[in-house]
């Protein structure tokens, strides 16, 4: 009999930060529960937790190094693979240029504490400025909003939920999602405390969402107004003289020049456009002042054609109600390894917005990132010159993925594989031959996420409450095998060597970085925050000493296996903005020229769009998250995929009705950018003129590994969304709000 165990580990899944408790007999797993002791999660799972068992033994998950060749993929050993991969990439910026190399960071790269530490410094020492990443399909304009109003892009303020009076949800379905930009375990608990205190949750979505239904209230609004109605909400306060701005109002700059902005953004030229009355919207803005409420705003309020004004809204909400670093409000961490103290070169800067321009569109960048919806044209474009004033960058001729998807994840999705496989050479760091990495010249697969160590070092900096865990192994790797962080450092190095650039500063930080690993630099990392353990041992009984003497580092941490808990959310945003004495800055010249662009899309006067018809039968897509998904990247686990097919286009019976569709008919959906054929499926909850596609899925496509999810492929809402469509001044993609027709698919021949 092998020896059983109860191992306790962080899901490294999405945001939420459950403790696992993970029985083992051997090298089995026998069960996956939820921690109960976890000082965080107490026990709260969702159904990919336990889902970690089947991605760890999964025969589609990589293992070794993958080589395209004429017959097929071929095994390489790591050291070649390495090589090959370090020589291709280097090749391409010799001949080309440094830009010629793009570059793709994905979602998982942020759950995982080894890329979020050696990921971005290498990509910035390839120093091509065709960097991409999911937050340009993701939270860019919170990013960007907090960099221009708080001085640091890092400083994207978190709900208060545990002691919120009253809660405005705007495009967010944490039900589902398990929060985002707000890690909180078990947010239905969470919730509902609210409502046990005598508080109200009030929903913002077009469609009746998990969280809507046990919402007290659901305000239906027509997908891409929020900004309209935001402002309206501002502007109702300002005008009947409701501003209750505590603590902060000596802090500001900007709030007069926010006053007469939103002068003419009233609750009558937001009613026809979101399809919400105006009086409705004047009762949404009082309660929020007297109910002490906070507005949270996520992804449906962040990826639409005004993410930025939308995201700037909200923060403005929360100041001008006095909701910003307020208990109960709208508040900032203090994590136990802080990003924003790390050293220049290995953290993230507060941010930098329009440095350059993508080739074609001239989309501005946003710390060191261009947004993905250039990304294909400007493949395309090659050497033709760009309009406009721009510099134009050198033609893109390589690709690095790195824990991304994005042929499923952003716009034409289709478009940018198609662009992706002329490109001369191209490798993907992940663990599947999937709809990207099939592209890839060179497949370098990681360790399986149980068999790593785990912090989260981006989710601590956005939780709820202050907390900190870390995680050993699970299991050894095979001894053949490399985590995300030696991949990194292993090409790395390999290029700065090819580059005959090793100075010796750069060969000592090189085998520092090498000799640390992600854990010695967490350990530093915990040493040097707030909570740290800087003294020595002798100091630390002296009480006065405070906080610091009960110190934290990576020793002291790790042998607490259910995590440490660093208390509630303290207000604190005067210190954690970087630069002494400075200001919130509430009308940063950016956002109040952009309102001049809502202006024009919406002028006085304007109505939603028309009731689709046979005539015109033209709705507005929208996407939807499903529990048992993350992404594009777990249809391969049995556990997930069973039951009723997920992927399926949502409409409200009375559109149905109009069109002459019945439940399970396969309906064309088709838009400027592509066409998909989908299985209809009707839902009273979904606003009129309004339907829904899931994304992640439209899998089975050729030279791909993946047995289970091609089984269950579905199709991808990216092949209906439009790199055309995007926020002007962030460069989000406009995934919401997508024109598109549906009609009752051709019966096949
Ligand atoms: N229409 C529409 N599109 C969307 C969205 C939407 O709501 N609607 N949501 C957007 C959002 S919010 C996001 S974040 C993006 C996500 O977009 P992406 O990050 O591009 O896509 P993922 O599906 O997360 O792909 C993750 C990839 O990383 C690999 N991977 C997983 N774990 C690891 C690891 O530890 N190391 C390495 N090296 N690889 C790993 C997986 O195999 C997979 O290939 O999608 C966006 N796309
Ligand atoms: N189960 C599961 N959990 C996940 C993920 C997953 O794929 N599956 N992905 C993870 C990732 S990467 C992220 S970023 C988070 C996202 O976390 P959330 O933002 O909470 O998740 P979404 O489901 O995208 O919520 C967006 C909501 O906005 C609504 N919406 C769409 N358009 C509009 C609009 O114009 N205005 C308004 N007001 N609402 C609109 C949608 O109907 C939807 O309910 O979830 C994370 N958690
Ligand atoms: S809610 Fe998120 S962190 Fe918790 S078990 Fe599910 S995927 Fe993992
Ligand atoms: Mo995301």
């Amino acid at each position: 009999m092998s020896q059983s165990a109860t191992h306790f580990r962080t899901c490294n899944l999405c945001e939420a930060m459950c403790g696992l408790a993970i029985e083992t007999a051997g090298q089995e797993i026998v069960a996956i529960r939820g921690d109960q002791d976890d000082v965080f999660s107490r026990g709260h799972l969702c159904p990919k937790g336990p889902a970690l068992a089947q991605l760890h033994a999964d025969p589609d998950r990589l293992r070794r190094p993958l080589q395209r060749t004429s017959t097929g993929w071929r095994e390489l050993d790591w050291e070649d693979a390495l090589d090959a991969a370090a020589a291709g990439l280097h090749r391409v910026q010799k001949d080309h240029g440094k830009d010629a190399l793009a570059v793709y960071l994905g979602n998982p790269a942020v759950h995982n504490h080894a890329v979020v530490l050696y990921g971005p410094p290498f990509l910035r020492a390839l120093r091509t400025r065709h960097r991409y990443s999911a937050t340009s399909v993701d939270q860019l304009p919170q990013m960007l909003v907090a960099h221009l109003m708080f001085g640091h892009q890092l400083l994207m303020p978190v709900p208060d939920i545990d002691r919120a009076e009253h809660m405005l949800i705007v495009g967010a379905n944490p039900l589902v999602s398990n929060g985002s930009i707000m890690s909180a375990p078990d947010v239905r608990r969470r919730l509902r405390g609210i409502q046990r205190r005598g508080g109200r949750v009030v929903v913002v979505d077009p469609r009746q969402t998990q969280t809507a239904k046990l919402a007290d209230a659901h305000v239906y609004v027509q997908p891409g107004t929020d900004a309209l109605l935001l402002l309206a909400m501002l502007q109702v306060i300002v005008s009947e003289g409701r501003e209750r701005p505590g603590r902060l109002a000596a802090m500001v700059s900007g709030a007069g020049r926010v006053r007469s902005a939103v002068e003419g953004f009233t609750p009558e030229r937001a009613a026809g456009p979101t399809g919400i009355e105006a009086e409705r919207i004047r009762e949404l803005a009082r309660e929020l002042v007297t109910r002490r409420g906070v507005v949270y705003g996520r992804v449906g309020a962040s990826t639409q054609r005004f993410g930025a004004l939308s995201h700037w809204a909200i923060n403005l909400l929360n100041v001008f109600t006095g909701a910003l670093d307020r208990v109960g409000g709208s508040m900032f961490t203090r994590p136990a390894v802080d990003p924003l103290a790390m050293p220049r070169g290995l953290g993230v800067g507060p941010g930098a917005f329009g440095r350059w321009h993508s080739r074609v569109r001239g989309l501005p960048e946003f710390g060191g990132e261009l947004p993905v919806a250039s990304f294909a044209e400007d493949v395309v474009a090659g050497h033709e010159d760009r309009r406009g004033s721009h510099e134009p960058l050198a033609a893109i001729r390589g690709l690095l993925t790195l824990a991304g998807n994005p042929v499923l994840s952003t716009p034409d999705g289709s478009g940018l594989g198609r662009a992706i496989e002329r490109l001369d050479f191209k490798v993907s760091i992940d663990m599947y031959v999937n709809e990207t990495s099939r592209y890839a010249d060179l497949i370098l697969p990681p360790t399986s996420p149980l068999e790593r160590s785990h912090y989260d070092l981006v989710f601590h900096l956005l939780a709820v409450r202050n907390t900190a865990k870390w995680s050993p192994p699970l299991f050894d790797p095979p001894s053949d095998a490399r985590h995300d962080w030696q991949i990194l450092h292993g090409l790395w190095t390999r290029i700065d060597e090819l580059r005959g650039t090793t100075s010796l500063v750069s060969r000592g930080v090189h085998e520092l970085l090498g000799r640390l690993g992600p854990d010695g630099l967490i350990d530093l990392g915990l040493r040097a925050g707030p909570h740290g353990r800087v003294l020595p041992k002798a100091l630390r009984s002296v009480p006065v000493l405070g906080r610091r003497a009960k110190g934290l580092d990576l020793a002291s941490l790790a042998a607490q296996q259910h995590g440490v808990d660093l208390g509630p959310l303290e207000p604190c945003l005067p210190e954690r903005m970087p630069g002494k004495g400075r200001r919130i800055e509430l009308a940063p010249v950016h956002l109040i020229e952009d309102l001049s662009r809502l202006e024009r899309s919406f002028p006085l006067g304007a109505t939603g769009p028309r009731a689709p018809s046979v005539a015109r039968p033209c709705f507005t897509l929208i996407g939807r998250r499903l529990l048992r998904s993350n992404n594009s990247w777990m249809h391969n686990l049995p556990k997930l995929v069973a039951g009723k097919p997920a992927c399926t286009l949502l409409m409200h019976p009375s559109d149905a009705e109009r069109l002459a569709l019945r439940p399970g008919d396969e309906v064309r959906v088709r838009s400027r950018v592509g066409e998909v054929q989908v299985m209809l499926e009707l839902n009273e909850g979904i606003m009129p003129g309004v339907v829904s596609l899931p994304h992640g899925f439209g899998h089975r496509r050729e030279h791909t590994r993946l047995a289970v999810a091609n089984e269950h492929a579905g199709v991808s809402i990216n092949d209906l969304t439009d790199p055309r469509e995007v926020d002007e001044l962030s460069g989000v993609a406009a995934l919401s709000g997508v024109r598109v027709e549906v009609e009752l698919a051709p019966e096949p021949k």
